[in-house]
């Protein structure tokens, strides 16, 4: 496949309510997206770095820089997705910059071929379970309201924001209003260090599902200490940036579930080699989100639909983040979304809408 030029282009996308975690309050998503143009096809790829390096080490402005400076020039003239990675594994890092343009040309690439997302990755199933992931409140009645209006909507699984002095109250709050058959998890975004072990042995009570990333990113061996002192099973996110990390956490026992985001691991082919070894050694999988317009919700759909993924992921509809979409909306019908059938990842930007959010452009030739 020939490329012909790469646009990035910056969106910002209010959200329809402030989003608080551990690392931060986010109110509305800076996006960079990747165009990539060849002469039979268009290609979309979505960064999910944010705006401030707190989630990890990525941020969105490093990102349009690596991409123009170093990832976008080494990319053959002739290339195709598995050769992506291959390009850009000289440079060290970046791994969401590197998926997004991984991603795009792999768009492209099944638009051509008009072959889906999907199917290529080996997707099991047309639709899947959706849970939601609600932040830290002000206040445990604001909690149980916006608990409330999730369920109502149809969502299967809950997700909790904790942080320490925000972590056995709120969780025993909603266990006690919505009872014990509730799908419920926690996520601390390495909040806790090894040191706060007892305390969160007290979520053992509750039933959680899971206790996602507890401790900091780089702590695997303290992970794998402290799912010895829980009966809650430990998830991890931020700690699992490859296959090779996903293969450590294994053999260490840092985790017996874990949260894959396309993203964080530097795209889709590498997303599903941790599928293929996780679900070799019985460890469980779910769809992570990082807030993403439709262009990232709808791969990541594709890849929720690969038989490895047995609980509810953080794939939400478009209303639960943003009044309006780039793409026609993703709706929720009992509890789940369908996936994409179209070819690449299945749906295209509004134009209009896009131009609105649009803050800047540029195209680099190849
Ligand atoms: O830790 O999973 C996380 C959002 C941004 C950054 C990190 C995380 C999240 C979420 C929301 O929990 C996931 C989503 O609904 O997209
Ligand atoms: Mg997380």
């Amino acid at each position: 496949m020939k490329i012909t030029g790469i646009e990035l282009r910056r969106i910002r996308m209010p959200l329809v309510a402030p989003f608080r975690t551990s690392f931060g309050t986010e109110t509305e998503r800076d996006i960079l997206l990747l165009r990539v143009v060849t002469p039979d096809a268009e290609g979309w790829g979505e960064c999910v770095a944010m705006s401030q390096p707190r989630y990890c080490s990525e941020y969105v402005d490093g990102a349009a820089e690596v991409l123009r400076r170093f990832l976008v020039p080494a990319l053959p003239a002739h290339i195709d997705a598995h050769t992506v990675g291959r390009a850009l594994h000289p440079f060290k890092g970046h791994r969401m910059a590197k998926a997004a343009l991984e991603t795009a040309v792999l768009d492209a690439q099944l638009r051509t071929d008009g072959q889906s997302l999907a199917t290529f990755l080996g997707a099991g199933t047309d639709r899947v379970p959706c849970g939601v992931s609600v932040g830290i409140m002000n206040s445990i009645p604001q909690l149980l309201d916006t608990v409330t209006g999730y369920l109502d909507e149809g969502y299967v699984r809950i997700k909790l924001k904790i942080e320490p002095g925000w972590d056995l109250a709120p969780v025993r709050a909603v266990r006690e209003r919505f009872g014990d058959d509730l799908l419920l998890q926690v996520d601390a975004n390495a909040a806790y260090t090894l040191a706060d072990a007892p305390h969160l042995a007290r979520l053992d009570d509750f039933g959680l599902l899971l206790i996602e990333q507890p401790l900091a990113g780089d702590d695997m061996v303290q992970h794998a200490r402290l799912a010895t002192r829980l009966t809650t099973p430990v998830c991890l996110d931020e700690s699992i940036e490859s296959a090779e990390h996903a293969a450590a956490a294994i053999t260490l026992g840092a985790c017996s579930i874990i949260n894959v985001k396309p993203g964080r691991i530097g795209g889709y082919l590498e997303a599903r080699r941790i599928h293929d070894l996780a679900r070799a050694h019985g460890v469980a999988l779910w769809c992570g989100g990082m807030l993403e317009t439709g262009i990232g919700r709808a791969a990541n759909l594709a890849l929720a639909a690969l038989p490895g993924f047995t609980l509810p992921g953080d794939t939400s509809a478009s209303r639960r983040y943003y009044a309006t979409d780039i793409t026609a909306p993703f709706e929720l019908h009992e509890g789940h979304l369908e996936v994409p059938t179209g070819p690449g990842i299945g749906v295209d930007p509004v134009h209009d809408i896009l131009d609105e959010v649009t803050v800047s452009t540029e195209w680099i030739t190849v």
